[in-house]
Protein backbone atom coordinates (compact mmCIF):
# COMPACT_ATOMS: atom_id res chain seq x y z
CA UNK A 1 0.00 0.00 0.00
CA UNK A 2 1.64 3.51 -0.96
CA UNK A 3 2.26 6.00 1.65
CA UNK A 4 1.24 9.66 0.55
CA UNK A 5 4.47 12.22 1.07
CA UNK A 6 3.52 15.62 -0.27
CA UNK A 7 1.60 14.97 -3.88
CA UNK A 8 3.40 11.50 -4.32
CA UNK A 9 2.56 8.14 -3.87
CA UNK A 10 5.81 6.36 -2.37
CA UNK A 11 5.94 2.51 -2.00
CA UNK A 12 7.82 1.42 1.18
CA UNK A 13 9.93 -1.93 1.13
CA UNK A 14 11.03 -3.01 4.70
CA UNK A 15 12.51 -6.68 3.79
CA UNK A 16 14.60 -8.72 6.66
CA UNK A 17 17.83 -7.35 5.07
CA UNK A 18 17.16 -4.02 3.68
CA UNK A 19 14.61 -1.27 3.23
CA UNK A 20 14.19 0.85 0.28
CA UNK A 21 11.53 3.60 -0.61
CA UNK A 22 10.09 4.06 -4.41
CA UNK A 23 7.63 6.91 -6.07
CA UNK A 24 5.46 5.79 -8.23
CA UNK A 25 5.68 9.04 -10.05
CA UNK A 26 8.99 8.45 -12.07
CA UNK A 27 9.20 4.55 -11.07
CA UNK A 28 12.14 6.18 -9.16
CA UNK A 29 14.18 4.38 -6.09
CA UNK A 30 14.59 6.96 -3.56
CA UNK A 31 16.60 5.07 -0.73
CA UNK A 32 18.43 1.59 -1.00
CA UNK A 33 20.16 1.04 2.51
CA UNK A 34 20.90 -2.53 3.73
CA UNK A 35 20.62 -2.81 7.45
CA UNK A 36 23.97 -1.97 8.42
CA UNK A 37 24.94 0.28 5.99
CA UNK A 38 24.88 3.62 5.21
CA UNK A 39 21.93 4.60 2.17
CA UNK A 40 23.57 3.45 -0.90
CA UNK A 41 21.58 6.14 -2.59
CA UNK A 42 21.82 10.02 -1.96
CA UNK A 43 18.77 11.78 -1.80
CA UNK A 44 17.76 15.99 -1.09
CA UNK A 45 17.39 17.01 2.36
CA UNK A 46 15.37 19.78 0.30
CA UNK A 47 13.63 17.01 -1.79
CA UNK A 48 10.04 17.88 -2.83
CA UNK A 49 7.50 15.73 -3.68
CA UNK A 50 5.57 17.37 -5.90
CA UNK A 51 3.65 15.96 -9.28
CA UNK A 52 5.33 16.98 -12.27
CA UNK A 53 8.80 17.47 -11.36
CA UNK A 54 11.55 14.72 -10.20
CA UNK A 55 12.50 14.31 -6.79
CA UNK A 56 16.18 15.11 -6.42
CA UNK A 57 17.96 11.96 -5.77
CA UNK A 58 17.75 8.36 -5.88
CA UNK A 59 17.90 7.01 -9.60
CA UNK A 60 15.71 8.90 -12.05
CA UNK A 61 15.14 7.51 -14.83
CA UNK A 62 15.53 9.78 -17.86
CA UNK A 63 13.77 8.05 -21.00
CA UNK A 64 13.29 8.61 -24.00
CA UNK A 65 15.34 11.68 -24.17
CA UNK A 66 18.54 12.25 -21.83
CA UNK A 67 19.30 15.98 -21.43
CA UNK A 68 17.90 18.70 -23.67
CA UNK A 69 15.77 16.89 -26.38
CA UNK A 70 17.40 19.70 -29.08
CA UNK A 71 20.89 18.75 -28.74
CA UNK A 72 19.68 15.01 -29.36
CA UNK A 73 20.01 13.18 -32.57
CA UNK A 74 17.08 14.24 -35.46
CA UNK A 75 16.39 10.59 -35.20
CA UNK A 76 15.41 11.08 -31.40
CA UNK A 77 13.61 14.72 -31.99
CA UNK A 78 11.40 13.27 -34.87
CA UNK A 79 8.87 11.03 -32.20
CA UNK A 80 8.01 13.61 -29.74
CA UNK A 81 4.56 14.91 -30.23
CA UNK A 82 4.77 18.44 -28.77
CA UNK A 83 7.08 20.97 -29.91
CA UNK A 84 10.83 20.62 -29.17
CA UNK A 85 11.42 23.98 -27.34
CA UNK A 86 8.89 22.78 -24.97
CA UNK A 87 10.25 19.36 -24.56
CA UNK A 88 10.87 18.82 -20.62
CA UNK A 89 14.90 17.62 -20.12
CA UNK A 90 15.44 14.43 -19.45
CA UNK A 91 12.45 13.14 -21.20
CA UNK A 92 8.87 12.16 -20.04
CA UNK A 93 9.18 9.15 -17.95
CA UNK A 94 10.33 10.62 -14.80
CA UNK A 95 7.36 13.22 -14.31
CA UNK A 96 4.83 10.25 -15.91
CA UNK A 97 2.99 8.13 -13.04
CA UNK A 98 4.04 4.48 -13.16
CA UNK A 99 2.15 1.34 -12.19
CA UNK A 100 3.46 -1.12 -9.78
CA UNK A 101 2.63 -4.43 -11.95
CA UNK A 102 5.01 -7.26 -9.88
CA UNK A 103 6.49 -6.99 -6.67
CA UNK A 104 8.36 -10.35 -5.51
CA UNK A 105 9.83 -11.07 -2.33
CA UNK A 106 12.09 -13.97 -0.51
CA UNK A 107 14.34 -14.32 2.00
CA UNK A 108 17.50 -13.22 0.11
CA UNK A 109 15.57 -9.90 -1.95
CA UNK A 110 12.65 -8.36 -3.66
CA UNK A 111 11.42 -8.28 -7.33
CA UNK A 112 9.68 -4.79 -8.53
CA UNK A 113 8.19 -5.02 -12.06
CA UNK A 114 7.12 -1.38 -12.99
CA UNK A 115 5.34 0.03 -16.21
CA UNK A 116 3.63 3.25 -17.48
CA UNK A 117 1.16 3.87 -19.87
CA UNK A 118 0.83 7.69 -19.64
CA UNK A 119 3.69 8.40 -22.17
CA UNK A 120 1.56 7.09 -25.40
CA UNK A 121 0.51 11.08 -25.81
CA UNK A 122 3.64 12.20 -26.63
CA UNK A 123 6.08 8.86 -27.73
CA UNK A 124 3.32 7.17 -29.61
CA UNK A 125 5.81 4.57 -30.73
CA UNK A 126 7.24 3.02 -27.58
CA UNK A 127 6.54 1.21 -24.36
CA UNK A 128 9.05 0.83 -21.03
CA UNK A 129 9.49 -1.62 -18.02
CA UNK A 130 11.82 -0.87 -15.10
CA UNK A 131 12.56 -3.71 -13.34
CA UNK A 132 14.46 -3.52 -9.63
CA UNK A 133 16.20 -5.72 -7.65
CA UNK A 134 16.98 -5.49 -4.38
CA UNK A 135 18.88 -7.51 -2.63
CA UNK A 136 21.66 -6.93 0.54
CA UNK A 137 24.81 -6.81 -0.97
CA UNK A 138 23.91 -5.43 -4.63
CA UNK A 139 21.08 -3.26 -6.94
CA UNK A 140 20.32 -4.12 -9.83
CA UNK A 141 18.27 -1.85 -12.43
CA UNK A 142 16.98 -3.16 -16.10
CA UNK A 143 15.09 -0.67 -17.83
CA UNK A 144 13.75 -2.13 -20.84
CA UNK A 145 12.28 -0.26 -24.07
CA UNK A 146 10.16 -2.10 -27.09
CA UNK A 147 9.45 -0.45 -29.92
CA UNK A 148 6.16 -0.97 -30.60
CA UNK A 149 5.77 0.70 -34.26
CA UNK A 150 6.27 -0.26 -37.43
CA UNK A 151 9.03 2.21 -38.13
CA UNK A 152 12.64 2.66 -36.73
CA UNK A 153 13.25 4.29 -33.39
CA UNK A 154 15.97 6.10 -31.83
CA UNK A 155 16.24 7.24 -28.30
CA UNK A 156 18.68 8.40 -25.58
CA UNK A 157 18.01 7.34 -21.80
CA UNK A 158 19.80 7.49 -18.28
CA UNK A 159 19.73 5.99 -15.00
CA UNK A 160 20.88 9.50 -13.49
CA UNK A 161 22.12 7.82 -10.05
CA UNK A 162 22.77 10.16 -7.20
CA UNK A 163 25.51 8.55 -4.97
CA UNK A 164 26.45 10.14 -1.67
CA UNK A 165 30.35 10.81 -0.93
CA UNK A 166 32.25 12.11 2.23
CA UNK A 167 33.57 15.36 0.48
CA UNK A 168 33.50 15.36 -3.39
CA UNK A 169 36.59 17.21 -3.18
CA UNK A 170 38.91 13.50 -2.09
CA UNK A 171 36.35 11.65 -4.58
CA UNK A 172 38.05 9.62 -7.25
CA UNK A 173 36.56 7.56 -9.91
CA UNK A 174 37.94 4.66 -12.04
CA UNK A 175 37.20 2.76 -14.42
CA UNK A 176 37.41 5.76 -16.98
CA UNK A 177 41.72 6.20 -17.42
CA UNK A 178 42.44 6.97 -21.25
CA UNK A 179 38.49 7.26 -22.17
CA UNK A 180 37.20 9.64 -24.22
CA UNK A 181 34.89 12.33 -23.18
CA UNK A 182 32.70 15.10 -24.05
CA UNK A 183 32.94 17.53 -22.09
CA UNK A 184 28.85 19.51 -21.82
CA UNK A 185 30.48 22.83 -19.70
CA UNK A 186 33.01 23.21 -22.71
CA UNK A 187 30.99 23.42 -26.01
CA UNK A 188 30.99 19.51 -26.06
CA UNK A 189 34.37 19.39 -26.90
CA UNK A 190 35.56 15.51 -27.05
CA UNK A 191 38.88 15.46 -24.17
CA UNK A 192 40.76 12.15 -23.07
CA UNK A 193 40.40 11.16 -19.24
CA UNK A 194 44.16 11.44 -17.85
CA UNK A 195 44.25 9.23 -14.66
CA UNK A 196 41.28 8.65 -12.46
CA UNK A 197 38.47 11.35 -12.38
CA UNK A 198 39.14 13.81 -9.96
CA UNK A 199 36.66 16.82 -8.69
CA UNK A 200 37.67 20.62 -8.11
CA UNK A 201 35.01 22.33 -10.16
CA UNK A 202 31.86 21.56 -11.74
CA UNK A 203 31.89 18.29 -13.90
CA UNK A 204 29.58 17.28 -16.28
CA UNK A 205 31.08 15.04 -18.97
CA UNK A 206 29.82 11.85 -20.85
CA UNK A 207 32.36 9.27 -21.03
CA UNK A 208 33.28 6.39 -23.69
CA UNK A 209 32.64 3.59 -20.47
CA UNK A 210 33.40 -0.15 -20.53
CA UNK A 211 33.72 -2.27 -18.01
CA UNK A 212 33.19 -1.52 -13.73
CA UNK A 213 33.38 1.76 -12.62
CA UNK A 214 34.73 1.97 -9.05
CA UNK A 215 33.63 5.03 -7.01
CA UNK A 216 36.12 5.42 -3.83
CA UNK A 217 35.11 8.43 -1.03
CA UNK A 218 37.19 7.80 2.01
CA UNK A 219 36.58 4.24 3.24
CA UNK A 220 33.12 3.64 1.33
CA UNK A 221 33.75 2.22 -2.56
CA UNK A 222 30.71 1.57 -4.84
CA UNK A 223 31.06 -0.30 -7.75
CA UNK A 224 28.82 0.16 -10.78
CA UNK A 225 28.48 -2.22 -13.67
CA UNK A 226 26.69 -1.55 -17.08
CA UNK A 227 25.99 -2.54 -20.05
CA UNK A 228 25.92 0.89 -22.02
CA UNK A 229 28.72 2.41 -23.90
CA UNK A 230 28.71 5.78 -22.28
CA UNK A 231 28.76 7.21 -18.99
CA UNK A 232 28.00 10.61 -17.28
CA UNK A 233 29.78 12.24 -14.22
CA UNK A 234 28.25 14.80 -12.63
CA UNK A 235 29.06 17.45 -10.10
CA UNK A 236 26.95 20.65 -10.11
CA UNK A 237 30.03 22.19 -7.38
CA UNK A 238 29.40 25.51 -5.83
CA UNK A 239 27.52 28.21 -8.74
CA UNK A 240 25.79 25.74 -10.50
CA UNK A 241 24.44 24.61 -6.65
CA UNK A 242 22.54 28.14 -6.31
CA UNK A 243 20.41 27.28 -9.36
CA UNK A 244 19.76 23.88 -8.73
CA UNK A 245 15.66 23.16 -7.82
CA UNK A 246 15.97 20.76 -4.30
CA UNK A 247 19.57 21.31 -3.56
CA UNK A 248 20.75 22.87 -0.02
CA UNK A 249 24.05 25.63 -1.27
CA UNK A 250 26.26 22.94 0.49
CA UNK A 251 25.01 19.79 -1.17
CA UNK A 252 27.75 19.49 -4.07
CA UNK A 253 30.11 18.35 -1.13
CA UNK A 254 28.32 15.37 -0.16
CA UNK A 255 27.24 13.90 -3.74
CA UNK A 256 28.24 12.74 -7.01
CA UNK A 257 26.07 11.63 -10.39
CA UNK A 258 27.55 8.81 -11.81
CA UNK A 259 24.68 7.86 -14.90
CA UNK A 260 24.56 4.71 -16.86
CA UNK A 261 23.20 6.44 -20.38
CA UNK A 262 23.25 5.77 -23.77
CA UNK A 263 23.70 9.27 -24.90
CA UNK A 264 25.76 10.75 -27.70
CA UNK A 265 27.21 8.71 -29.06
CA UNK A 266 25.61 5.72 -27.69
CA UNK A 267 22.00 5.96 -28.35
CA UNK A 268 19.71 2.93 -29.03
CA UNK A 269 18.19 2.27 -32.73
CA UNK A 270 15.25 0.30 -32.45
CA UNK A 271 13.73 -2.00 -35.54
CA UNK A 272 10.27 -2.63 -35.72
CA UNK A 273 9.54 -4.42 -32.66
CA UNK A 274 13.00 -4.94 -31.01
CA UNK A 275 13.72 -4.56 -27.54
CA UNK A 276 16.27 -2.92 -25.55
CA UNK A 277 17.70 -3.18 -21.45
CA UNK A 278 19.97 -0.91 -20.10
CA UNK A 279 21.47 -2.58 -17.15
CA UNK A 280 22.90 -1.18 -14.43
CA UNK A 281 24.28 -3.41 -10.96
CA UNK A 282 25.52 -1.42 -8.12
CA UNK A 283 27.45 -3.26 -5.70
O1 LIG B 1 23.19 14.55 -16.04
C1 LIG B 1 23.76 15.80 -15.78
C2 LIG B 1 22.69 16.85 -16.01
O2 LIG B 1 22.29 16.86 -17.35
C3 LIG B 1 23.24 18.20 -15.55
O3 LIG B 1 23.58 19.00 -16.66
C4 LIG B 1 22.10 18.75 -14.70
O4 LIG B 1 21.17 19.43 -15.50
C5 LIG B 1 21.55 17.47 -14.11
O5 LIG B 1 21.52 16.57 -15.21
C6 LIG B 1 20.25 17.59 -13.35
O6 LIG B 1 19.22 17.88 -14.23
P1 LIG B 1 17.75 18.12 -13.56
O7 LIG B 1 16.85 18.38 -14.73
O8 LIG B 1 17.39 16.87 -12.81
O9 LIG B 1 17.92 19.29 -12.61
Amino acid sequence: RPIRRQQLDIIGIQHPLFSAELALQGAQLLNFQPQGDPPWLWLSEQADYLQGSSVRGGIPVCWPWFGDLRRNPQAVQQHFQGNGSSAPAHGLARTALWQLSALKEDVHQVDLTLATQQLSRLWPTMSAQLHITLRRDRLVLRLNSRNDSPNPVTISQALHTYLPVEDIRTVTVGGLQGNTYIDALDDWQSRQQQGLVRFSAETDRIYHSQGPLRLQSGQHSRTLVSNSASTVVWNPWINKSQRLSQFHPDAWQRMVCIETTNAAFDCVALQPGQQHSLQLQLT
